[in-house]
């Protein structure tokens, strides 16, 4: 099976950037005739309508579960509509840890989504004192990441994302993403993907994770160059 790829810009690219980037990534994914899912989550600010040869899907960092209405900060439904975005992040460890989202919140917000019919890549992941604190912990934490979410959804697309790994250069070895992994098999039998400090140098045997489906990646994936470099070994 072909394995999933996502870039999470984060707060990184302007809209005259992220366009540069889709034309060059898309030029090189239609000349090595690709095959596998891309997913491209840039800034909101960016967000448009690119007409790609290659299967390039854009998709929203962030949105509040609603058509339009007074969310001082937010966009909505019309919005992304505007550009035609069915694709969403939802759970990921900043929005969770930083901006305060809620279990409750994120809930709400992935049931809302899904009524919408969107494509939802939903982030669960760990911090490093309940890896630390074994692995019953790390268990109970990620079924509690779960609550409310119907892990069943037919465009649910999930990620594992330890919070330690996150942009700390720190990656889960392969044996550790295999074994957390299995716990979220139990969970969901949806797609799988592995996040947290994926590089160039690291994404071949994180793509060799038996039942590993793709990856989520950030900073590695803000040059184009290194994404295409991942893309190619994803091949
Ligand atoms: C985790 C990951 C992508 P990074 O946030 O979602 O970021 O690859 O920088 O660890």
């Amino acid at each position: 099976m072909s394995k999933i790829l996502a870039a999470n810009f984060k707060t990184n690219h302007t809209r005259a950037s992220t366009r540069a980037y889709i034309e060059a990534l898309d030029a090189h994914l239609d000349a090595s005739g690709y095959k596998g899912e891309t997913y491209i989550f840039p800034p909101a600010t960016a967000l448009d309508r690119f007409e790609t040869k290659a299967d390039i899907r854009i998709g929203a960092q962030n949105a509040y579960p609603t058509v339009k209405g007074s969310f001082t900060g937010e966009i909505g439904l019309e919005q992304l509509g505007e550009f035609g975005i069915g694709t969403i992040l939802v759970g990921h460890s900043e929005r969770r840890h930083i901006l305060g989202e809620s279990q409750a919140f994120i809930a709400q917000k992935y049931a809302w989504f899904k009524e919408q019919g969107f494509t939802i890549v939903y982030c669960i992941g760990e911090p490093l004192e309940v890896r630390e604190a074994g692995d019953d912990a790390v268990r109970r934490y990620l079924v509690d990441q779960c609550e409310g979410i119907d892990t069943a959804y037919e465009k649910l697309i999930l990620a594992y994302e330890p919070v330690w790994a996150i942009g700390t250069g720190r990656t889960a070895t392969p044996e550790l993403i295999e074994q957390t992994h299995a716990v979220i098999k139990r969970l969901s039998d949806r797609p799988l993907l592995y996040g947290g400090s994926v590089k160039p140098q690291n994404i071949a045997d994180i793509l060799a994770v038996p039942g590993c489906d793709g990856a989520l990646i950030g900073t590695a994936s803000w040059d184009v160059e290194s994404m295409v470099s991942m893309l190619e070994t994803a091949m």
